[in-house]
């Protein structure tokens, strides 16, 4: 039996509020015992927040901020482990609250993207996940079970249980609304955090969920070890990459129907990479951009699933148009750290392990141990559906760090296991593929994809000082915005318009904006009027969809 709780909201308590002072003492007088006060000041209008030195995962300090009270509060979470959180609380507060999210496996309060929420006027609030390293280093993990459970989802729970505690008492009344957002590993968090603990949250935007733990990071040095050694006959040198991508770009662009740069269906793409092949004749590889036979081997492995003994789907491939990000993936020496290191410190606790040893039974026993249970494969999403919450997902097909098929997996997962229940997802959880978008944000030069639609990390992508979308701040072209019209008064995003900037650090003047469809729809070009303009495509399905889906 759950206790009858009635929320009291800051409508009817408005006196009680900015009672509370913003200070240290006056924070530490109202927390449990295993929390203590790192911090406590009041900001004026338009002021920095300047990171504390040790922040190194999010170091950038964000700038001309609304006057708020910041805290940063410790909290105990077993015998051997804490965790950290940061709270922006607005003078000016919408009455809402928002936890943002982590990347990588990077140990820090994520203060940038606290600042982008509190730009709204929400009481941000972000985790360090209870431990201090970069996205990259996941040394910190070595025989340390608690803070790899802390790192999975005890942090980002416990911190936002604490959290709204304190944004209440500090204001006087409960948030009417919680919201998250966050992407990559920011966007496991949020899918996590809807299965273990669906009261939450009422609306969750989640971006480019590194959601499979125990798949992603294995097919991370998986992937790697297809163009490895660097001596071998198959392996492809760096420098070969923009070849294949131009290649790639050459064959794909053409194939969605309209000419434009930008890869929109890479799926439906029939890619033919023998055009790569070099002749008789080669003198400088580099300059010539062609590849051996091998080596068209090796794109094959990159471009195809990860599939193991009898069909056994493992994880989804790269898609055709993400070359340009591979260097961080992978290239002539060692898998990315996030490959190995998890095998190393997270799953095995041996540094010593090689990563030339990988091999599938690697996969099996992080599927068995699942340590940190950090990996958000409960697809039975019906509590979230249950309490009225409403899921935002999207991921960009550029994104070489996380395979953009394994979000597409996620959503066919909870499609299969909801639908049969008689849950539709349409009325509560889609999904937007955005073309020509690499991880979490930005796009290659030589694309020029819209790809900013105030996601997770997409306002400190462009400067310190932003939130929502420079002069586009609504429903329709903002992510966060587009939940809360659907959370608070039902309007769904049947398309949310993203934006590209001729600067993107400036905002100034638009190159181009083209709406994201919720899958399986796409965005169709209606055939005249300039394609840079929003208006001139249409949400569409291309495939052949059943009714009872449409
Ligand atoms: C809070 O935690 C941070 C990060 O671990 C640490 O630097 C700081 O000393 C702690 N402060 C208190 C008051 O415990
Ligand atoms: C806010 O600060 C910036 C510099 O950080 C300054 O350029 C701007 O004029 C200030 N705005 C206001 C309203 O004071
Ligand atoms: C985090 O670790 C770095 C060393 O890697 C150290 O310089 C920094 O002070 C630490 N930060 C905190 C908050 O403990
Ligand atoms: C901290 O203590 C409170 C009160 O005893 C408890 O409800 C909460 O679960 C604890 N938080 C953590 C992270 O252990
Ligand atoms: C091979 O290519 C080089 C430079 O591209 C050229 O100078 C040479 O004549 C070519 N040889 C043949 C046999 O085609
Ligand atoms: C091969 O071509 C690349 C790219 O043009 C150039 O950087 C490199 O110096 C060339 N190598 C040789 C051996 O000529
Ligand atoms: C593959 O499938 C066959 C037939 O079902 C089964 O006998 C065999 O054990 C399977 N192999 C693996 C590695 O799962
Ligand atoms: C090739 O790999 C070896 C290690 O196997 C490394 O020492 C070397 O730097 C690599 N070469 C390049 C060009 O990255
Ligand atoms: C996988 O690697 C482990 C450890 O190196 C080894 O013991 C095992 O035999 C390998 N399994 C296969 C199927 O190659
Ligand atoms: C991890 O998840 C499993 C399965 O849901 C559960 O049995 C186990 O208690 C969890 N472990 C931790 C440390 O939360
Ligand atoms: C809900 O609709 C009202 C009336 O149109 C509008 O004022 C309000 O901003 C909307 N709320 C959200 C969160 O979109
Ligand atoms: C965008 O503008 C900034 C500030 O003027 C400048 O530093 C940067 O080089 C510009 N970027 C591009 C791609 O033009
Ligand atoms: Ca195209």
């Amino acid at each position: 039996m759950k206790p009858i709780t009635i929320p009291i909201f800051c409508s009817v308590l408005t006196s009680i509020a900015a009672a509370f002072e913003c200070t240290s003492s006056a924070f530490q007088a109202i927390l449990p015992s295993n929390a203590s006060v790192a911090f406590a000041y009041t900001l004026p209008a338009n002021s920095t927040f300047q990171v504390p030195a040790g922040d190194i995962a999010y170091p950038t300090s964000p700038t001309q901020l609304q006057a708020l009270c910041v805290v940063q509060l410790n909290v105990t979470s077993s015998p051997s482990s804490a965790f950290s959180f940061g709270l922006f609380l607005p003078v000016d507060w919408n009455e809402r609250f928002l936890a943002v999210g982590n990347g990588g496996f990077a140990g820090g309060i994520n203060w940038l993207d606290m600042s982008a929420g509190v730009g709204y006027g929400f009481a941000a609030m972000s985790t360090d996940t209870g431990h201090n390293s970069t996205s990259s280093d996941i040394t910190w993990a070595l025989n340390e079970p608690e803070k790899k459970i802390d790192f999975g989802y005890r942090a980002m729970h416990g911190s936002i249980v604490m959290a709204k505690q304190v944004v209440e008492a500090y204001y006087g009344c409960k948030p009417k609304y919680s919201y998250y957002s966050g992407c990559s590993t920011g966007g496991r968090q949020g899918l996590k955090n809807i299965q273990l603990y669906p009261e939450d949250f009422d609306g969750v935007l989640t971006g480019a969920p590194a959601w499979w733990t125990s798949h992603l990071q294995t097919w991370t040095v998986k992937l790697a070890l297809y163009n490895l050694p660097n001596t071998s006959a198959h392996h492809i040198p760096p420098a070969l990459f923009p070849a294949i991508g131009a290649q790639v770009l050459k064959q794909c662009d053409p194939q969605d129907g309209l000419v434009d740069s930008i890869i929109s269906d890479p799926q439906r793409c029939d890619f033919f990479p023998e055009a790569l092949l070099c002749g008789a004749n080669v003198s400088n590889q580099t300059a010539q951009g062609c590849l051996t036979a091998a080596q068209i081997g090796t794109l094959y492995h990159i471009y195809n699933d990860y599939v193991e003994t009898n069909q056994t789907f493992v994880f989804p491939h790269l898609e055709l148009g993400s070359e340009a990000q591979w260097p961080v993936l992978f290239g002539s020496y060692e898998p990315n750290s996030l490959g190995f290191e998890y095998v190393q410190y997270f799953l095995l606790n041996n540094p010593d392990w090689n990563f030339y040893d990988f091999n599938y039974s690697i996969v099996e026993l992080a599927d068995k141990i699942q340590p940190g249970n950090a990996t958000a494969n409960d697809f039975d999403l019906s509590p979230f559906y249950q309490r009225g919450g409403k899921l935002l997902q999207y991921h960009g097909l550029a994104d070489a760090l996380i395979a953009t098929g394994s979000s597409i997996y996620f959503y066919k997962e909870v499609l299969k296991t909801l639908l049969p229940k008689g849950i539709e997802l349409d009325s509560w959880y889609r999904f937007f593929l955005v073309p020509g978008m690499q991880h979490c944000s930005g796009t290659p030069t030589d694309i020029n994809a819209p790809w900013y639609f105030a996601g997770a990390n997409q306002a400190g992508a462009l400067n310190t000082a932003v939130h929502s979308v420079p002069g586009f701040s609504d429903a329709k072209h903002d992510g966060l915005l587009a939940l809360m019209a659907w959370t608070e008064n039902g309007t769904a995003p049947d398309s949310i318009v993203a934006t590209k900037w001729h600067n993107d650090t400036l905002t100034d003047t638009v190159l181009r904006q083209r709406p994201l469809c919720p899958y399986p729809k796409q965005a169709t070009y209606r055939g005249h009027g300039s394609p840079d303009e929003a208006g001139n495509w249409v949400c569409e399905y291309l495939y052949n969809v059943n009714a009872q889906y449409d």
